[in-house]
């Protein structure tokens, strides 16, 4: 079992900036937290940040034949990303997509997500919890 973690633009700040939306952990915090949930299930992580979305859909293509479920938080290209969403319908990797945050309790603009309906379920609003969450979710869809 081997789970790819992508996380989007701007994710890198996590724990720098803006900790009343975000809270005080990082990125590297998150990458600890998952790599010790999915050591209990025996399952491998890769666990990667790009603020460039072609980048993005480069590693989900590769993901193919390497990766048995990928989680993406796109983070901002959830709500503009087609290029993302195609790359998920084409590459046919279970996708899960997950937030820090709940989106829907935010701006409207993020209650709307382009990756959504080709992902298998949502995980948003647990904070870096989404994350730990979303390895249990990924054994769940390989099963
Ligand atoms: O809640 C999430 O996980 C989001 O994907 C985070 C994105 C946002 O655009 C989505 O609507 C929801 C933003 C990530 C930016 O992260 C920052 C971290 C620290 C400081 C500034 C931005």
């Amino acid at each position: 079992m081997n789970i790819l973690f992508l996380n989007g633009p701007n994710l890198n700040l996590l724990g720098q900036r803006e900790p009343s939306v975000y809270g005080h952990v990082t990125l590297a915090d998150i990458e600890t937290m998952v790599r010790e949930r999915a050591a209990a299930h025996k399952a491998g992580i890769d666990f990667r940040q790009s603020n460039i979305e072609g980048q993005l859909v480069t590693w989900i293509q590769d993901a193919k034949g390497k990766f048995d479920v990928i989680v993406l938080n796109a983070a901002a290209y959830t709500h503009t990303g087609v290029a993302l969403r195609d790359a998920i319908s084409a590459v046919g990797v279970p996708t899960i997509e997950i937030h820090l945050s709940n989106v829907h309790a935010r701006e409207e603009f993020r209650h709307n997500s382009l990756i959504a309906p080709v992902c298998k379920g949502v995980i948003a609003g647990f904070g870096a919890n989404s994350y730990v969450l979303a390895v249990d979710a990924a054994i769940i869809v390989k099963a």
